[in-house]
């Protein structure tokens, strides 16, 4: 097979770079290493920065996320037994997210590559990127038994934090710059009304708590949890009574329904650097990934391809490499904004193995200026719905 872009990993970040190759008049592959259904059911993230949301009506996939998304100008952070709500649409000009899921966004992308007749290749195994620093490099890989292989000018390594492709650069070109947090994030789906109409973010001395949803009849909540806990020891009634304590407030209260999905993640920050190796482009979580309580995860993986078919069209119009080689300086800037966003909104919220007095007070000092100072809750407002550079 030959083609222009041969993109590893059918997630957010490789669907969305197919679509926007496409409207540039470049042909893709994209390989997928799992079921299509599977990558369709994959319960992960849920809220879309307002650039994210354009991102999509832009290239034609928006329509089911503005029927069905939820459009929120607004989170609440709860501690000290009351509720604080920053608001968005007054702190940013009128900005919002919309939460919508991660897996409807899949669907949403597939769908409308697999209407336009554009291929998605499910499935593969033994995936293997060859000749990346010279102008022909390849991909090869299995599907239904037989050994094929992809010819292509560019590679997208869209293949999440446990691909190949950041793993089939040579040893020594990538520095790696890593976190790791003393605690997990065990997540439900409920099928039970969402008890707030906006996200609520719970800083407790039981430790962390997310109400956040996905429609107005199914809840999403997080609780942190140690990081070796096993969801086993989670059986569903525990997971409520925790909830119900860390997320209790005055003349409120979390209505309970039954748990259709389960499930404890890892919380790190890692960022390999560059984002490229010859013809080898990484982008979204195959170069970096975040904590989630700043909800960066996803929007970032959404910006880096469009900033990379920018470059890959620049390419093609004028055989320039300009941009490809600025491709991870440029992505890394606002990768960096977004760690230090990700890491300080985990530090503020959650409670530490070796906390004492002293640094809970400085996290209570901290959400309290959060709240009480226009300055500081701009800030945490405008990283949140995300912002455009102004240099
Ligand atoms: P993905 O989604 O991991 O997709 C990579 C794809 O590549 C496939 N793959 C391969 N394909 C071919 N060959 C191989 N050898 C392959 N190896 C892997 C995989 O099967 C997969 O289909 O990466 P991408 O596209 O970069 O997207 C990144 C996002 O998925 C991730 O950043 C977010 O889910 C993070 N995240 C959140 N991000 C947000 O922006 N807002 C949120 O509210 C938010 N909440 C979250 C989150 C992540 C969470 N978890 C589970 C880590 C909440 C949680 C709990
Ligand atoms: C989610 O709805 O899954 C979600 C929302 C906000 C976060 C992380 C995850 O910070």
């Amino acid at each position: 097979m030959r083609t222009q872009v041969a993109i590893v990993g059918a997630g957010p970040a490789g669907l969305m770079l197919a679509h926007l190759l496409s409207i540039e008049g470049i042909e893709s592959i994209v390989i997928e290493s799992r079921t299509r259904s599977y990558v369709e059911h994959r319960v992960r993230a849920g809220v879309l920065e307002h650039g994210s949301a354009d991102l999509l009506d832009a290239i034609g996939a928006g329509a089911r996320m503005r029927s069905e998304g939820l459009v929120h100008h607004g989170i609440r952070l709860r501690f000290g037994g009351g509720d604080h709500r920053i608001d968005f649409g007054q702190l940013t000009g009128g900005r919002g997210i919309t939460v919508y899921g991660q897996q409807e966004i899949v669907k949403d992308l597939i769908a409308l590559r697999l209407a336009a007749g554009h291929p998605i290749l499910f499935e593969v195994s033994d995936v293997q990127l060859h000749d990346m620093q010279s102008d022909r490099p390849s991909v090869s890989f299995v599907l239904d038994g037989a050994s094929q292989s992809i010819e292509c000018d560019v590679i997208a390594g869209c293949d999440g934090f446990h691909g190949v492709s950041r793993e089939s650069i040579p040893a020594g070109v990538l520095t790696t710059a890593e976190r790791e947090y003393p605690f997990a994030w065990l997540g439900i789906l409920a099928s039970v009304a969402p008890s707030s109409d906006e996200l609520i973010y719970c800083y407790s001395e039981r430790g962390f708590a997310l109400l956040s949803m996905r429609s107005p009849s199914v809840s999403r909540l997080y609780l942190q949890v140690p990081a070796d806990e096993h969801i086993e020891d989670w059986p569903d009634p525990r997971i409520w009574e925790e909830l119900q304590t860390r997320l209790a407030a005055d003349g409120w209260s979390l209505v309970e329904g039954p748990v259709t999905e389960k499930g404890i993640s890892a919380l790190r920050s890692v960022v390999v650097e560059p984002m490229q190796f010859g013809r080898l482009f990484l982008s979204g979580d195959a170069a970096h990934i975040v904590p989630p309580t700043g909800a960066k995860g996803m929007n970032l993986a959404l910006r880096d391809v469009h900033v990379l078919a920018h470059a890959v069209a620049a390419f093609y119009t004028s055989g320039d490499t300009q941009l490809l080689d600025e491709y991870s300086a440029h992505c890394l800037r606002r990768v960096w904004r977004a760690q230090h966003f990700s890491w300080w909104m985990t530090s503020m919220l959650h409670r530490f193995p070796d906390s004492d007095a002293y640094q809970e007070r400085l996290q209570l000092a901290q959400l309290a200026y959060m709240v009480d100072s226009r300055a500081a809750s701009t800030s945490l407002a405008e990283n949140y719905v995300g912002y455009e550079w102004t240099t």
